[in-house]
């Protein structure tokens, strides 16, 4: 329903309005599921999103091509496959791929880690070449450098995450660091480095990286999150900067929406990223484009 909704609240009208041309590819459609057993029994659904991520990296490596493709989910475990669909991309052009993971959760963990056995929390651990997917997800064509990671907005880390977080070399900036350092200058200093090395950049934006008391519709609510203007002041640096080549909307569950309000702040905030503005400003190119 996490598609649909954002439809609904206008995403390729406003998408239009703001001079983009826009293809909608419509739904993604499964791979054939093959039978996948693991040890961790607590993995749910494992053959399906196994599935999935195959089907889901080829539509990001296709759409990738010639397009800034934005990626809607349903569940953060999309990002398995959008993430290194696009790294592909990224590694056929010469080009290092840096991932901006705006999320209450670093969704770090391997199959092997995970206790809840949710596959929304291992995305960014398959995409960055984390061991222990072999055999079970896709062969990962290019992972991606988890020094060209950095999450923000973090407050619920399992001890697990936070160990390999640490151990390889992410980037991380929780809402400890945005209270005291402040939104912009964390992000201004990774904008930085995907600049100097001439890199593209995915934004995957999970609906719980926002506070629960504006954006409710999410299963996985954690109090303390980003704020309205810190959020939209995040798109519109990203839009200044010209970088971003790819974008997941993910984990909107529209069932828990009071009346489409977090659909359309999520449409608000592509806005933001897509050029919108509150007043006009000197834009770079769109350098990032594939
Ligand atoms: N998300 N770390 C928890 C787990 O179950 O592994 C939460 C994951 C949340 C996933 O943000 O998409
Ligand atoms: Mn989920
Ligand atoms: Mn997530
Ligand atoms: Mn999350």
């Amino acid at each position: 329903m996490g598609p649909s909704a954002l439809r609904t609240a206008g995403l390729v009208s406003m998408l239009s309005e703001l001079g983009h041309e826009v293809e909608d590819w419509g739904a993604v459609q499964p791979a054939q599921a093959r039978a996948v057993v693991h040890g961790n029994l607590a993995l749910k659904a494992l053959p399906e999103i196994s599935a999935w991520t195959s089907a889901i990296a080829e539509a990001a490596y296709t759409a990738s091509s010639d397009a800034m493709p934005i990626f809607l989910g349903g569940d953060h475990s999309i990002s398995a496959g959008t993430v290194s669909g696009v790294a592909r991309r990224a590694a056929e052009r010469g080009r290092p791929l840096f991932v901006l993971w705006l999320d209450a959760h670093p969704d770090f963990h391997t199959l092997d880690t995970t206790t809840s056995g949710n596959l929304h929390g291992v995305p960014l651990a398959y995409a960055s070449g984390r061991p222990g997917f072999s055999g079970y997800f896709p062969d990962l064509p290019t992972a991606v450098d988890p020094a060209h990671v950095c999450t923000m907005g973090l407050r619920s880390v399992d001890p697990a995450e936070r160990r390999a977080l640490k151990e390889a070399g992410v980037t991380v900036h929780d809402m400890r660091a945005i209270d005291e350092h402040g939104i912009a200058p964390l992000l201004r200093a990774f904008l930085a480095r995907v600049e100097k090395e001439n890199g593209l950049l995915h934004v995957s934006l999970d609906v719980d990286f926002l506070d629960p008391s504006i954006a409710p519709a999410v299963g996985t609510t954690v109090p303390g999150g980003a704020t309205f203007r810190e959020a939209h002041l995040v798109m519109e640096m990203l839009s200044d900067s010209g970088l971003v080549s790819s974008l997941d909307l993910v984990e909107l569950n529209p069932f828990l929406d009071e009346r489409g309000r977090t659909a359309t702040l999520m449409v608000d905030l592509t806005a933001s990223l897509m050029g919108r503005r509150i007043m006009d400003r000197p834009t770079r190119s769109h350098s990032g484009s594939l």
